[in-house]
């Protein structure tokens, strides 16, 4: 059974001659192929990157098959031009710049005509007669170096806005002045200099005259600061920021909290009253100075500036002073200890207390001995006139005298 298989018994199938694919297929016969002749393929040549057209081919071949070709506006055509693309190249940017020279021309006069209407919200109160109006002290409020808003402004409106200014006899003569340098035998004690030498200091230049230009009168040194000498001290106002030195003995007070209204005093009772006015845009000096100043004469102003280079205007006999910046007006005045007083003590004082005047975040150095400033003259009056309130921190009444204290022997 196993080991052996059966053997089959197939049929036998007859020899059949098979082929697949038919003789003439493989050329033997019909159909007969032919082969046209080609021209040969063109090499490139050595170095050419590309396509095997020539540039000039390329070129005549892209703008036979481009869309649009042929037809005379159409984008492609157009696009393709260069004259065309320089043209409206040209155009483009034309109307650009003029569209920026109009944007920046608009931006420029609306930024400046919205100005003039500003200070409008500034309170009129201050210009209110004294007597009309009854007063409240306020709490006070520290100015920042910012503009005010009409909130702030308003709360610093105080029984010193509105009080009338009461102005010094035009017709005070000084005390006895031993040795005839300009400073009374009073300011020579106060200022620690010889009532009968005036020349205490030696460096060359009058004990009045070191005072006035804030030099230290006791000191050999030309260049001794009035400030480092301890005989006087600069106030700042904790409100309006406002700077000038003031004797050292001399006591200070406000008459409120809103500080607007700041006096310094001698022993003997003389005083120097500095005065601060909300400044109306819109107002003139001299209608501020009808409304202010009713008894006083504005022909018997003349211009003043400071040590500092701050323009304003005196009284002539230096006992009243006046200056402004863009937001406020301050008034420096003189009183004497009693009414029926004929002769002060202190004229030398004020005009050194003026002299050093600063209006509010300015801040200067002194200058060189004898350097007048008095050629510039920007009055009060006009230069409040055009101003307007601005973000600006720094007052504009004049520049700033350059730091610079050499000294010469003018
Ligand atoms: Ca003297």
């Amino acid at each position: 059974m196993f080991g052996k298989k059966k053997k089959l018994n197939l049929p036998s199938f007859p020899e059949v001659p098979m082929s697949a694919i038919p003789a003439e297929f493989y050329g033997e016969t019909n159909p007969s192929i032919q082969f046209k002749s080609s021209p040969p393929l063109k090499t490139k040549p050595a170095g050419e990157k590309g396509a095997v057209l020539s540039k000039a081919e390329k070129k005549a071949f892209d703008k036979a098959t481009a869309a649009g070709s042929g037809q005379k506006f159409h984008p492609v055509t157009l696009l393709s031009n260069r004259k065309f693309l320089i043209i409206s190249g040209s155009a483009l940017f034309l109307v650009f710049i003029i569209g920026a020279s109009w944007y920046y021309w608009h931006q420029a006069t609306s930024v400046s005509s919205p100005a003039p209407s500003t200070p409008a919200a500034q309170p009129v109160a201050s210009v209110t007669p004294p007597a009309a109006t009854p007063s409240t002290p306020l709490a006070p409020v520290v100015v920042s170096t910012s503009t005010p808003s009409a909130n702030e402004v308003a709360s610093t409106i105080s029984s010193a806005a509105t009080t009338s200014l009461v102005f010094p006899s035009s017709l005070l003569g000084n005390t006895v002045d031993s040795d005839q340098d300009g400073l009374t035998d009073a300011e020579e004690q106060l200022f620690k200099t010889d009532p009968k030498n005036a020349y205490t200091a030696g460096n060359g230049y009058s004990d009045s005259s070191n005072v006035y230009w804030l030099y230290d009168p006791t000191s050999k040194d030309p260049n001794a600061r009035l400030i480092d000498s301890g005989l006087v001290e600069q106030y700042t106002n904790p409100v309006f920021n406002y700077k000038l030195y003031y004797p050292s003995s001399w006591s200070i007070a406000a008459s409120d909290n809103s500080n607007r209204d700041v006096t310094f005093s001698a022993e003997n009772g003389e005083q120097v009253e500095v005065r601060v006015f909300d400044l109306d845009p819109a107002q003139s000096f001299s209608d501020w100075f009808s409304v202010w100043a009713p008894d006083q004469k504005i022909s018997d102003l003349v211009p003043f500036s400071t040590v500092f280079h701050y323009q304003g205007l005196r009284r002539s006999d230096y006992l009243v002073y006046y200056f402004a910046d863009q937001r406020y007006r301050y008034v420096i005045l003189y009183h004497p200890a009693d009414a029926a007083a004929a002769a002060i003590n202190y004229r030398e004082v004020i005009k050194m207390m003026a002299h050093s005047f600063q209006p509010f975040g300015s801040s200067a150095s002194v200058p060189s001995l004898g350097t007048t400033a008095t050629s510039s003259v920007a009055v009060v009056a006009s230069s409040t006139a055009s101003s307007t309130i601005s973000s600006t921190t720094s007052p504009s009444l004049g520049p700033l005298f350059p730091v610079n204290t050499t000294t010469s022997n003018s």
